[in-house]
Order: structure tokens, then sequence, then C-alpha cells
């Protein structure tokens, strides 16, 4: 296995149960990977309790941000976080289990022949646990759209589960990214693709978290549509690679 300086970034927002159990799991899987939590205030003191729990495992870190702004903004100031350091592979991964650290061995091995990895859920068929059908239905339809309407060929654009060359994400103007919901993955994958980026997906099965709350909202939803559309747009004058 390669020996490339990897980051996971987790974001958070009241995962103190789940993240820490995530975090042992995680470094027995890859166990020179280095953690970063992205807790937005959380109520429950997911940041404190990661901060205690990084006085007995080494490099594991948080950053602390003021209020609850979306995924997408948590991973943006996370990315930066990243980049200021010499981390040649990072992570996107949820704090509810719904990823199994099982797959990250799996993701460095892709990552040797890939810009950008992305965990699929839709590779062969469907492989969701324990999600609602209406969630499965929102999620489904909603990569159709994104391959339909914004043109992306990536079969789980919406997937949380991701793992970037370093090289990808500074190629990219992290100020311009605007989406805070789920349309955070599909607008990172248009600019990594539309820059002419390779993109593998291996296959992952995602199962619903079983502690903690979803943070899912028809707010969410509103936003991936109209992106959907914007990028559609910005297609045609996209002063990409393809
Ligand atoms: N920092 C931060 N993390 C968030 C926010 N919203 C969701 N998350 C985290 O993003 C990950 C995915 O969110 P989740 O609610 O599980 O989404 P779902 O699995 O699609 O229902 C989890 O680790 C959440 O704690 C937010 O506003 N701020
Ligand atoms: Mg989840």
């Amino acid at each position: 296995m390669s020996q490339k300086k990897v980051l996971i970034i987790i974001p958070t927002y009241n995962e103190r149960e789940n993240i820490i159990i995530l975090i042992p799991e995680i470094r027995k899987k890859l166990p020179d990977a280095h953690i970063l939590v992205v807790d937005d205030s959380s109520p429950d003191g997911t940041s404190e309790c990661v901060k205690e729990l990084s006085k007995n495992i080494e490099n594991i870190f948080v950053l602390d941000r003021e209020k609850k702004q979306g995924l997408g903004r948590a991973y943006i100031s996370g990315f930066k976080w990243a980049l200021k350091r010499d981390y040649e592979l990072i992570f996107e991964m949820d704090a509810d289990f719904s990823h199994d650290p099982k797959y990250l061995p799996d993701f460095i091995n892709a990552a040797e022949k890939a810009d950008l990895v992305i965990g699929s859920r839709y590779i062969s068929g469907v492989n969701v646990i324990n999600w609602p059908m209406s969630r499965l239905l929102i999620s489904y339809f909603g990569n159709i759209g994104a391959r339909i309407v914004a043109g992306i060929p990536v079969k789980d654009c919406t997937s949380g589960f991701k793992c970037f060359h370093s090289k990808v994400l500074k190629s990219i103007n992290l100020n311009k990214v605007g989406s805070s919901g789920y349309s955070f993955q599909v607008e990172m994958n248009f600019y990594v693709w539309k820059q002419g980026f390779n993109i593998v997906e291996i296959p992952i099965i995602f199962t619903d978290r079983k502690i903690g709350e979803s943070k899912m909202s028809t707010k969410i939803v509103r936003e991936a549509l109209i992106l959907l559309w914007k990028l559609r747009l910005m297609s045609i004058f996209y002063p990409g690679k393809r």
C-alpha cells in the first residue's frame, strides 16, 4: 500500500456517540492516517469529546466553527486546513457509520490510478441499507438528474465518501463553491470533472445511521435542484478542459 500522507475529514453536528467509536475503527484500518473533525459547535459536546480522545490517540485534530452552516461549508474549511499542510490524499467521510471504515484501504488502492475516488452506492443496482423509500428515491433520481441535467458522468454524484488527491483540491477555487448541503458533493464533482481529472467510483454498501439524527431537510433538496440547472448553464461557459 502507498505511503502517501492521508487526512480524513469528518464534518460533525451532534455526533458525539458515533465519533468516539468511529475514530478508533478508522485507526485500525489506516493506522497512519490523520483525522480532522470539523464541528459546528454541536450542542452535545462532540468537539470536547474528540479533544479528550486526542489526548490519548495521536494525530486527531478538531476544527471548531462557530455555528451550524451545513456540511459543505464545514468541508471547505477542512480542505483549506488540509492544503496548508502537506497531505497528499484527503478524504471526506460521514461520522455516523454510514461509511464503513473497512472500505478505506480500497480508496487508497484506487487512488493510485485516480485523481478522485468516490464510494458509490449505485455502481450495480442499489446498495443502500435501511433508508426509507422516500429518501432513496430522492437520492436515486437526484443522481439521474445530475447526469442528465448537469452532465456529470458519475453514478453516485451525491456520495459523501470520497478521496481527493490534494492537487485536485488545489486546482479548484474553494471560495467559489457555494453549496452548503448535499449539492456540495455534486458541485465539487462538476469542477473536478470539468478540469479534466480522472474520477473512479468504487462500490460501497451504505447503511443508514443507527445513532443520532439525519440533518437532511427540504431546504437541502431545493438547493440541489437549483444547483443542477445552474451547473447546466455553467457547463456552457466553464473554462475547463471538458
Ligand atoms: N459540521 C457540520 N457537519 C454536518 C452538518 N450537517 C451534517 N453534518 C455532518 O455530515 C455528515 C452527514 O450528515 P447526515 O445528517 O448523516 O446526513 P445523511 O446521512 O445524508 O442523512 C454527518 O457526519 C453529520 O454530522 C453541518 O451543518 N455542519
Ligand atoms: Mg448520515
